[in-house]
């Protein structure tokens, strides 16, 4: 009776919050509809996060679950795109029968509350996605949370930073296990062994400690994107209205190795989704979420063929709506003026292009085989199509000098100049990663490899925040 009246005396106070929450919530869709495709940057990329973060999400979820995949948050993270690897990796666990949980900490408002209750019922692993710089703090932060509280859930590291310092990563103390490049196959082994109490030395693309000595078991065959199961957007259903666009990744890798990049050790073997299966992902996405579609692939025109056929079939299915895609500069130069009206009339407003750098010696130091002469006509060519079109560069590459990047800054004005929708997405600190060729060249231009994990944290990639380092010296 006493039980009952105290819970009587709390639906007022639980009504409150649940009438509070949904208003918020529908002040949020609102804003997203109203907002989110509309071509002010700051409001897509600052507001609509910002709300989402102070008012809607951690509502208690009391469920179990066998598996916690956590999406950290990144000081440098503004966008909120769907936590893509989680889900990929999630859609093979779910498959397989298991009770899967997405932690959106770059949304979820009581991400070390939630993580604490969820865990406190009881949990195979937790899987947390590492990506260079800031986030590995936040990533750090649950983990040793996590391993204060409940010692005994196994934590599995894996994502572009894992993936290429995977024996640093494995060494830290609140980390298990750290699965290396592609996850799918690997993290659902090590869950069927580790329920089942089996031995792990078997199953392939691992680094993880064992009588105090790190052991790493060899990589296996890259997975085929022709039958994967479907992906279970039903896990991020809570954060919907905050991501703000439809994001889809269809294919791995790349046909490229840029000196800089994390891809091709990533995802070595560069792979297309068929075109078939590409609109059928698109049907279920955009059922899930009504929104600008932004394909995540780094190189988007890999094969203008299958492009072309996607066109096709969305062409013959009706299928239309808004898209953004990131695309290598010199591929987009290649296409005809009738194929890139095409694209536009099939929805394609937004392009990511990588120009890098203005200056004709750091782009060959790069790799990229990019030209500037590549980058300037391309940049006109768009021009006399509405696609805008946002370039990242990159400052403080090994040999760079000052006069180097002022002939990027100059590469800007033109760029600006020649097409009204160009922008200048970001200017990003060069980041060395380990296992790429410009690795060494860094090295030896005096850039120090941080020695753990803490170490990598603290670089970050936003001039914005911090002065960049190497920017630093060159001044
Ligand atoms: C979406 C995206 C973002 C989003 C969201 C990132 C986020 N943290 O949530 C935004 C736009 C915010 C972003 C920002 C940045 N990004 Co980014 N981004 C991507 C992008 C385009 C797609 C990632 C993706 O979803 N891929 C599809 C999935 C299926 O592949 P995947 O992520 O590799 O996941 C697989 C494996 O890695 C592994 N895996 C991943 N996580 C986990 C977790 C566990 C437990 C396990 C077992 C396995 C596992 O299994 C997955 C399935 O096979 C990639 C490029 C790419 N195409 O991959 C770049 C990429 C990941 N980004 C990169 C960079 C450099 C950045 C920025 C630093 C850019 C900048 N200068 O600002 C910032 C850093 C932001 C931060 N978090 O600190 C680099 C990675 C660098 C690195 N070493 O971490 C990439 C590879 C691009 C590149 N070519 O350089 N990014
Ligand atoms: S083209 Fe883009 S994704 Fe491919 S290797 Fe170069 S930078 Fe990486």
């Amino acid at each position: 009776m006493q039980k009952f009246l105290q819970k009587a005396a709390l639906l007022p106070v639980r009504l409150f919050y649940f009438v509070k929450s949904l208003v918020l919530r529908l002040a949020l869709v609102s804003v997203q509809s109203r907002f989110v495709q509309a071509y002010d940057e700051k409001i897509r990329r600052f507001i609509v996060p910002v709300i989402g973060r102070l008012f809607s999400f951690g509502l208690k979820d009391n469920n179990s679950y066998d598996i916690l995949l956590i999406q950290p948050l990144s000081d440098t993270d503004r966008i909120n795109l769907f936590p893509h690897s989680l889900l990929a990796l999630a859609a093979w666990l779910v498959d397989a029968g298991y009770r899967v949980k997405i932690l959106d900490c770059r949304i979820e408002r009581y991400c070390e509350k939630n993580l604490l209750d969820i865990a406190g019922r009881g949990l195979v692993l937790v899987g947390i996605t590492f990506y260079t710089g800031s986030q590995i703090r936040h990533a750090l932060k649950l983990a040793r949370l996590l391993k204060s509280r409940y010692p005994s859930i196994p934590i599995v590291a894996g994502g572009p930073h894992a993936s290429v310092t995977p024996e640093q990563t494995a060494a830290h103390p609140d980390i298990d296990f750290v699965v290396r490049g592609e996850g799918e196959k690997s993290l659902l082994a090590l869950a069927k062994a580790l329920e089942a109490g089996r031995d792990v030395s078997q199953i392939p693309r691992l680094c993880y400690k064992k009588e105090g000595r790190l052991v790493s078991t060899p990589d296996d065959s890259a997975i085929s994107l022709k039958n994967l199961p479907d992906i279970p957007y039903e896990l991020i259903r809570p954060y919907r209205p905050v991501y703000d666009a439809a994001s889809l990744d269809i294919s791995r890798g790349c046909t490229h190795k840029c000196g800089y990049c994390v891809i091709p050790l990533v995802h070595p073997k560069p792979r297309l989704m068929p075109p078939a299966t590409v609109v059928l992902r698109l049907k279920a996405l955009l059922q899930f979420k009504k929104a600008a579609v932004y394909f995540m692939d780094d190189n988007f025109f890999m094969s203008k063929g299958r492009v072309s056929r996607i066109l096709d079939l969305m062409e013959q299915e009706g299928l239309s709506f808004t898209w953004w895609a990131m695309a290598r500069i010199d591929d987009m130069g290649a296409l005809d003026d009738a194929f890139i009206a095409r694209l536009v009339k099939n929805g394609l407003t937004r392009l990511y292009l990588g120009a890098e750098s203005g200056s004709e010696k750091v782009l060959l130091s790069t790799g990229k085989n990019l030209k500037l002469s590549d980058i300037t006509s391309t940049n006109r060519k768009l021009g006399r199509f509405p696609i805008v079109c946002e370039y990242s560069f990159m400052a403080g590459l090994p040999g760079e000098t000052q006069d180097d990047l002022n002939m990027t800054m100059a590469l800007i004005d033109k760029l600006r100049k020649e097409n009204p929708r160009a922008v200048i997405w970001k200017i990003n600190d060069y980041m060395p990663y380990p296992g790429t060729r410009l690795f060494e060249q860094a090295v030896q231009a005096g850039f120090k490899p941080p020695q753990s994990l803490e170490q990598w944290a603290d670089l970050t990639y936003y001039r914005r925040k911090h002065k960049g380092r190497f920017f630093q010296e060159l001044e």
